[in-house]
């Protein structure tokens, strides 16, 4: 059984977006193109949703955005971002141009104001967890294709985190956007060395 995960296709990291990837909005036609024309068993939406004040705003520590970065309780480096994906707003909406049907399973992640969570399975520092690996697992789900925003932050920790939950793990290259190439090219090699499979849509559709 497969599952389509779609990782973070929200307004703000999009076209205009507070936190915008560029490029991003190249991969709504992609997605939904695999979408129509591959038979996935389930899909499922992560939407990054923030309350306001969260940790990972650099606003919330009168710190700069992309420069500064914290020490959070558990000992690792927050990065700071601008505000983005507030829950309820324009921002944190999915774009409006991505298929979405009223049998996908959506799944919100970040709302602890003092955790941030990358990963649409954990939270960044693993101790809490959504619902994502129990739906899989009562779907009988054992490949996950993941696609969305932005490959080197949420796609990558979804991906990993994919993996450790025991789905065999595809990364869907052109359904998917990233912040910066280093970033990127890191988190190519960090997927390559758990085994996750690189694939585009055009392989999903020829082969479905
Ligand atoms: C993301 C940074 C902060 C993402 C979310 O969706 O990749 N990146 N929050
Ligand atoms: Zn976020």
């Amino acid at each position: 059984m497969s599952c389509l995960l779609i990782i973070d296709v929200q307004n703000d990291f999009m076209k205009d977006g507070s936190l915008e990837v560029e490029n991003a909005n190249d991969i709504l036609e992609p997605i939904n193109n695999i979408r129509n024309n591959c038979s996935f068993d389930l899909i499922a939406l992560s939407k990054d949703w923030h309350p306001e004040n969260h940790i990972s705003f650099a606003s919330t520590h009168n710190k700069q955005p992309f420069i500064d970065s914290i020490i959070t309780k558990s000992n690792h480096s927050q990065l700071l971002f601008p505000d983005h994906c507030i829950q309820n707003t324009k921002g944190s909406e999915i774009n409006k141009d991505l298929i979405i049907k009223d049998n996908d399973i959506i799944i919100n992640k970040g709302m602890d104001i003092e955790v941030d969570s990358y990963s649409a399975f954990y939270d960044n520092d693993k101790n809490s967890k959504t619902e994502l690996e129990e739906i899989l697992k009562k779907h009988s789900i054992n490949k996950v294709y993941v696609c969305g925003l932005a490959t080197d932050f949420c796609v990558l920790a979804s991906c990993l985190d994919s993996v450790n939950c025991g789905f065999k793990t595809y990364f869907i290259q052109d359904c998917s956007k990233g912040v910066s190439k280093n970033g990127v090219d890191q988190s190519l090699q960090q997927m390559k060395n758990k085994g996750i499979i690189f694939i585009n849509s055009s392989d999903l559709i020829q082969n479905k």
